[in-house]
């Protein structure tokens, strides 16, 4: 669009541009820039358009963008071009995730790469290498409090261990992932550092207070997110002789993007991180950047605002890169971080479908899909262009982050249900075999998350222990349940290091004392590679899980119509078991299928006359998962317990 003020704009500062910037050949740069510029303007001028500097402001960010792009390595602006072409690339069925720990899956970024076949072999495509940056030893919230945004901690390994790690991940196919906190930093980064000592720039790069009025205004409104191990919003800083905002630990201090020099800052890491070699960024906490006393200081129109300019910046220097948004927040919330008012997304392209998450397993707790089908029946319906990250578990907790109405529609109270499903994952209730533990118990609200493995929390361990072989496959069957649902519901599947593996919870934390107050690492394993080869032996619970998942994925990438273009048909049946979707393919309507999945352990049957055009175009079921027919006794399928079945026409 032509707008004469930012036109005018850009033409000064393209004027004033440094010579070391305009003497490079930066065409594309500039058709990009051009293009995008009315909306980056438009964005950094609802932002910041108050200030005395504004303009320097913009020109300096328009520097940032221009430096990064002639940083950026050929290879990498290939890529950018091919992607631009083949613009849907992420929405294909082919991509399949694993988020790990570098230390804890294989020790070092050398150690990772040596294990890269294990991806091949498994059919995962895209790997999340959890936070490797420096952090202070002991208080690193697992990598997420960082004190340098571009030094790799050294026990992993060094900055051109990642450039050969994303180089030989680009040769066999396999997408890089990265994250960059883009909330807090570290108290000991140097921006922090600086800020203790008195220096107002930096204080300014924070939200710091004198005394307590402004922080007391704030409490009132903003809920706590650890609140057993950093209760409140606010630090006292003995040093600095100042409050500072530190929303998560203490020890994780909340960066103040009111102030244009936080956000170019961190544009410019992300730039960083875009020119070595990540094909997607995972953007951590965005539902916190932006901070209004009387709320609850999440989901700010702001924070997208921040995000719409991350990403039209993003995309002038590197468009080849998307986002992931890691907002863990109420459905209705979470669909706006593919950015509102948008028909394409112009936000974060991919977002944790935490709310699937939730409710899978409610539907594991309660055996069966009533608040499932609710919440998924209630799902906002996603922009083009976005795609979701579907999860069973991750290395933080679960929050029960259900709408409250939903709970209400299924008969259940609200409270007590939450209390139940507490009290089934931390094995409390009488008939639960799950050994979770309980994070973050909120005594003022009565909040609880959890902690715990998948497999653990599947009833694995008990079973093991028990070794009762009946239990044992049970246990095996809900992780493989969980996954055939993940895998084909829409929207990119990711894995949690282990779990293809049925890894049980890890106790050991308990003897760290920088760990032990945080439960979260009892499912944060150190991978035991002996353990992992029993994946070769068949009748091993390694070889059952490994072997499923490897054919899971297969299957998955021959199915066009898993591909995410918004085209899933969830189909309400009267049994309360069974969770059932249609799959199909805008362009090809012969490639459909119907995902049925029964979450009781006993066999439950569904009348095919329910399923209505969903039914009446199968002559014969067959399900392409395990390549059998399924039974049909009077025209009723039948689905064991814990099954799941990818139906498609013979
Ligand atoms: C994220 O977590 C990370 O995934 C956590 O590992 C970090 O501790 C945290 O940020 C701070 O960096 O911010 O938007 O309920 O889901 O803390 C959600 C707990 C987050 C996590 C929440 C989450």
């Amino acid at each position: 669009m032509y707008e004469q003020i930012s036109h005018t704009l850009l033409n000064d500062i393209l004027n004033r541009i440094k010579p070391e910037i305009s003497e490079q050949d930066l065409r594309h740069f500039y058709t990009r820039l051009g293009a995008n510029f009315y909306g980056i303007h438009l964005l950094f001028q609802r932002l910041y358009g108050d200030r005395d500097d504004f303009d320097q402001q913009a020109q300096k960010l328009v520097e940032t963008m221009a430096t990064q792009y002639i940083n950026r390595p050929d290879r990498l602006r290939q890529l950018d071009l091919a992607r631009e072409k083949d613009y849907n690339w992420f929405l294909h069925q082919q991509w399949t995730g694993m988020a790990l720990y570098c230390k804890g899956f294989a020790g070092t970024l050398k150690g990772l790469q040596e294990r890269l076949h294990y991806f091949q072999e498994l059919g995962v495509n895209m790997v999340h290498v959890m936070p490797i940056l420096l952090c202070p030893e002991g208080s690193s919230d697992g990598g997420y409090a960082v004190s340098d945004f571009r030094e790799i901690n050294p026990e992993v390994g060094t900055l051109e261990d990642v450039g050969q790690l994303a180089k030989e991940m680009k040769e066999r196919d396999i997408l890089l992932v990265l994250d960059v906190v883009v909330n807090h930093t570290s108290n000991k980064h140097y921006w922090a550092s600086c800020a203790r000592a008195g220096d107002k720039k930096y204080q300014d790069y924070y939200y710091t207070f004198e005394n307590r009025n402004v922080p007391d205004m704030f409490e009132q409104s903003m809920p706590e997110i650890f609140p057993e191990t950093s209760p409140g919003n606010f630090t006292w800083d003995e040093e600095m002789g100042r409050w500072v905002m530190t929303v998560f630990n203490d020890f994780q201090w909340d960066l103040n993007y009111s102030n244009p020099a936080v956000f170019i800052e961190m544009l410019n890491i992300i730039l960083f991180w875009a020119n070595q070699g990540a094909d997607i960024l995972r953007l951590d906490a965005v539902a916190f950047l932006w901070k209004k006393i009387g709320s609850t200081c999440q989901n700010e129109r702001e924070a997208h605002l921040i995000l719409q300019l991350l990403k039209d910046c993003c995309q002038v220097t590197a468009p080849g890169v998307v986002f992931i948004a890691e907002a863990i927040v109420a459905p209705v919330e979470v669909i706006k971080y593919f950015g509102e008012d948008a028909v394409i997304a112009k936000e974060c392209e991919i977002a944790y479908n935490a709310t699937f998450m939730a409710l899978l397993w409610d539907a594991v707790a309660t055996k069966n899909a009533r608040l499932l089908n609710q919440g998924i029946k209630n799902l906002p319906v996603k922009l083009e262009r976005a795609t979701w990250l579907n999860y069973v578990r991750c290395h933080d907790d679960i929050g029960l982050g259900f709408d409250d109405r939903d709970i209400l529609l299924c008969d259940y109270q609200p409270a007590h249900h939450r209390q139940f499903l507490v009290d089934y994952f931390t094995g409390k209730f009488e008939d639960s075999y799950a050994r979770g533990l309980p994070f973050g118990q909120n005594a003022k609200t009565g909040d609880t998350r959890i902690s715990g493995s998948l497999a653990s929390l599947a009833g694995l361990e008990y079973a093991l222990e028990t070794g009762d072989k009946e239990m044992i496959d049970d246990s095996v069957k809900l992780i493989l349940l969980l996954h055939g649902m993940i895998m084909s519901f829409g929207g990119i599947p990711l894995l949690y290091y282990g779990d293809e593996i049925g890894t049980l919870n890890d106790d050991t934390y308990r003897d760290d004392p920088y760990k032990k107050g945080d439960t979260r690492w009892v499912h944060r394993p150190s991978i035991d590679w002996d353990k992992a080869d029993q994946r070769n032996i068949p009748g091993t619970v390694e070889y059952e899980i490994f072997s499923a998942l490897k054919r899971m994925i297969a299957v998955r990438k021959e199915m066009d119509a898993f591909a995410d273009f918004n085209n899933r048909e969830l189909i309400e049946v009267e049994n309360p078991h069974l969770f059932v979707f249609g799959r199909y393919h805008l362009q090809k309507p012969n490639e459909k299928v119907l995902v049925v999945a029964n979450f009781s352990n006993r066999p439950k049957s569904l009348n095919i006359g329910e399923l209505g055009s969903w039914g009446a175009q199968y002559r014969q079921f067959v399900d392409v998962y395990s390549g059998e027919c399924p039974d049909v006794f009077k025209n009723n399928l039948v689905i064991p317990g814990f099954t799941f079945y990818w139906l498609s026409e013979r």
